[in-house]
């Protein structure tokens, strides 16, 4: 699973993306050809206390990748340009988040020369859109052919779906917006579209705009803000600086600016969310862990996740989740006294937040 950080050139996204990954390139490296890759951690405040509760010998968080993903340049006549090359970068990527500058910076002046949103937001769309048009159009083409001269069984199935992709980009509206079953996605994918990727809009401020972060988020998420489109706000400079202290120093700072939690944080778990992620937890003396699932998945392929042959070999599930156990003092004994402890078949669906155990043969 993996997250192309986009956004136009000097908005941030080499900034956040340090920040988050923890990670440091030379300055001079940024915004050259190569992208660069991290892993992170996702934060999760249970999985935390898990491991107060039980003091394993070690803590594994959830992962997902983030790419930084470069190309983006201002063209010769001033305005960005979107080449091929760099919506090719873009396409590998399960979900995006686009970095939109809001802070003033004169020493980095903005491509457009002007700060704003709604603007770069619309110029990523129109291009996007514009490119799967093309991919489209082009495909329902020359499947139309093909249907009519062989009856070819796959474009029978697939022609309706790329039409209907077709109808919705004509109304400049973006895919992710628009309701695909599981079939129509899984045909959708060798396509690597654009707008029908999960996007997280993050907004970045300067520190002088604290007291407005959160009108100028909501302006935003008003016209933005769709089923799989979200908005966040981000503080690119000052999170970068907290990155870099210590973790005591940083509560102290993160006091002093009344933050509560690090919007990077915030961050990190939506974009998890967005890719339709979510986290279930084996606990112990020896090790707590979180592991990621899609949503809807069973016990039993759970249990798959954890280790093949506990799929094949899959009887039980002991299942109580982490709100229930939590609210019975962290304790198995008094949670299965309670009745919210309980052994689940394969077919179970595992919610986020579930403490599992799997039985198996
Ligand atoms: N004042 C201010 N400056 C920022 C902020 N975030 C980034 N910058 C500055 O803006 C410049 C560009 O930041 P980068 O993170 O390199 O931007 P980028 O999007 O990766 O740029 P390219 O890779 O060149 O497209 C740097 O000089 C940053 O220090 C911010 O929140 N406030
Ligand atoms: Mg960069």
């Amino acid at each position: 699973m993996q997250i192309g950080i986009v956004g136009l050139p000097f908005s941030g996204k080499s900034t956040l993306f340090q920040t988050i990954t923890k990670s440091h390139f030379d300055p001079a490296a940024l915004g050259k050809a190569e992208a660069h890759h991290a892993v992170v951690k996702v934060p999760d405040a249970r999985l935390d206390e898990c491991s107060r509760i039980f003091s394993p010998k070690r803590t594994v968080n959830a992962t997902i990748e983030f790419v930084d993903v470069v190309g983006l340049k201002k063209g010769e006549t001033g305005s960005t340009q979107f080449t091929t090359n760099f919506l090719s970068n873009v396409k590998t990527n399960d979900a995006l988040v686009q970095v939109v500058r809001l802070f003033a910076n004169d020493a980095v002046p903005h491509p457009d020369g002007t700060i704003d949103a709604q603007r770069d937001i619309d110029s990523f769309e129109t291009e996007f859109i514009l490119s799967d048009l093309a991919v489209v159009e082009n495909r329902v083409e020359r499947l139309k052919k093909q249907v009519m001269k062989s009856g070819d069984e796959l474009g029978k199935r697939e022609l309706p779906v790329l039409e209907k992709c077709k109808h919705i980009l004509d109304s400049a509206t973006p895919l992710r917006e628009h309701d695909f079953s599981k079939e129509e996605l899984q045909l959708l994918k060798t396509y690597q579209l654009l707008s029908i990727k999960p996007m997280l809009i993050a907004l970045n401020l300067d520190e002088s705009q604290r007291d407005q972060a959160d009108s100028l988020r909501k302006k935003v998420a008003e016209l933005k803000e769709g089923k799989h489109t979200k908005v966040v706000s981000f503080f690119g400079k000052i999170e970068m600086e907290m990155s870099e202290l210590a973790d005591e120093e940083a509560s102290v700072f993160m006091q002093e600016y009344g933050i509560t939690e690090s919007a990077l944080d915030t961050l990190i778990r939506e974009s998890y969310a967005m890719l339709g992620l979510q986290s279930f937890f084996t606990v112990g003396e020896d090790e707590c862990r979180a592991w990621t699932i899609r949503r809807g998945m069973t016990a039993q392929e759970a249990a798959g996740v954890i280790h093949s042959d506990f799929f094949a070999k899959f009887i039980r599930a002991e299942v109580v989740h982490y709100d229930d156990f939590i609210a019975h003092g962290g304790s198995f004994a008094k949670a299965k006294e309670a009745g919210v402890w309980r052994l689940e078949g394969k077919e179970y669906i595992v919610k986020d937040g579930d403490i599992i155990s799997i039985r198996h043969g």
